[in-house]
């Protein structure tokens, strides 16, 4: 490892303390289980501000055994004597605890800061479309392939918000893609709440594209697929699954038909793909159009009321308000999904003047 200068190694199975210790004295250089830097990837990816808390939890919990135990390592090499070294010990797992505990508490309230994300998007008539999948089935490269660069500038609000999210032009439809996390085999339990905080944008979309490695074995597409519709279908309601087979440059077509047969009826509304030779990119656009949620336009007017207000300030959360002046009643031109515009029609505030 010395002769190759090696900054980090990063080790498959895992690691106890002790020989993480152990082989970073020996190889000079910091060194890591696959655990660990699973959870450096998801710190990266974190973006909502649960997901970042549940991360940090993770990591925390992750840090107390192994403190304790680097500690009373350093102790033995250094000989009991050193002042205070049991003293920082306790000081510093009690830090450590303190911590956690914050967390605990912010993360109870967390939850409504996902909320005004979704909104702030809707508001600027953004439909927001996630990818999801497990890891290595071409989630990225398919962002890469389909993302508008050139819009990306314009929206330097939402680069610097969330790298992974992007403009999509879909011909005049707004959306907004996010690349995700991908999905891992065997994941340990301690690391399962950090996983699924990652899957927010996935759970605040209003479309899925679910990306699968097609030139893998059935049977394991037919596994992952299951995984998968496991993962989401926890909490997710109705949103849409758009399947997207990547990778078909692999494939003969007689190859594909023959999968098609055995997969099928797993993978719902199925695109087939290959991001790294962009075929099938238009397809793809395509299927999200027809499957976005329709906004349409509404003018109506609201009672000048503590109501009314209210139901203005719901109404910008969820759409574009065009236009809104204040009468005898407040009237509003309004763009937004046909499911609010439906409820809006529900809400009978005076059917005479609608239109
Ligand atoms: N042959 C072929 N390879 C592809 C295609 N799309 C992606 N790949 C390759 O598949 C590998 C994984 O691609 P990524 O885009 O990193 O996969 P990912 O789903 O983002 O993986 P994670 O981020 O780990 O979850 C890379 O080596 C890509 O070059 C494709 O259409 N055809
Ligand atoms: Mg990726």
């Amino acid at each position: 490892m010395r002769q190759k200068r090696a900054g980090k190694v990063i080790f498959y199975n895992r690691l106890s303390t002790i020989q993480l210790f152990n082989i970073s004295e020996i190889c000079g250089c910091q060194v890591m289980d696959k655990f660990q830097l699973i959870l450096e990837i998801f710190a990266k990816r974190a973006t909502t501000r649960r997901s970042k808390l549940q991360v940090e939890l993770a990591r925390l919990k992750y840090e107390i055994p192994r403190a304790r135990a680097i500690v009373s390592l350093v102790k033995k090499e250094e000989r009991a004597g050193f002042m205070g070294l049991g003293d920082y010990e306790d000081a510093y797992e009690q830090d450590l605890k303190k911590r956690i505990a914050r967390i605990e508490d912010e993360l109870e309230s967390a939850g409504k800061d996902d909320e005004s994300l979704r909104a702030f998007r809707h508001r600027k008539g953004f439909s927001l479309v996630a990818l999801a999948g497990y890891t290595n089935a071409g989630k990225s490269t398919l962002f890469n392939a389909i993302v508008n660069e050139s819009v990306e500038a314009r929206n330097m609000l939402f680069t610097t918000l969330v790298p992974t999210t992007r403009a999509l032009d879909l011909g005049g439809r707004k959306a907004l893609l996010t690349d995700t996390v991908g999905f891992i085999e065997e994941l340990p339990h301690w690391l399962v709440d950090a996983f699924k905080s990652t899957l927010d944008e996935i759970f605040l979309s209003d479309l899925i594209l679910l990306v699968v490695d097609a030139g893998e074995k059935p049977e394991t597409i037919l596994q992952k697929l299951s995984t998968s519709h496991d993962t989401l279908w926890d909490r997710i309601q109705g949103v849409p699954i758009i399947t997207v087979l990547n990778k078909i440059d692999l494939l003969e077509e007689a190859q594909l038909e023959a999968l098609m047969e055995e997969i099928g009826y797993m993978a719902p509304n199925p695109v087939f793909v290959s991001a790294k030779k962009k075929i099938g990119m238009q397809e793809l656009k395509d299927e999200i159009i027809k499957h976005l949620p329709a906004w349409s336009f509404y003018s109506f007017s609201l009672p000048n009321s503590e109501k009314g207000m209210s139901v203005l300030s719901w109404l910008y959360d969820e759409g574009i308000v065009h236009r809104v002046e204040y009468g005898e009643r407040i009237s509003v031109d309004y763009e937004a999904r046909e499911d609010i515009i439906n409820r809006i029609k529900s809400l009978e505030l005076n059917p005479d003047e609608q239109g």
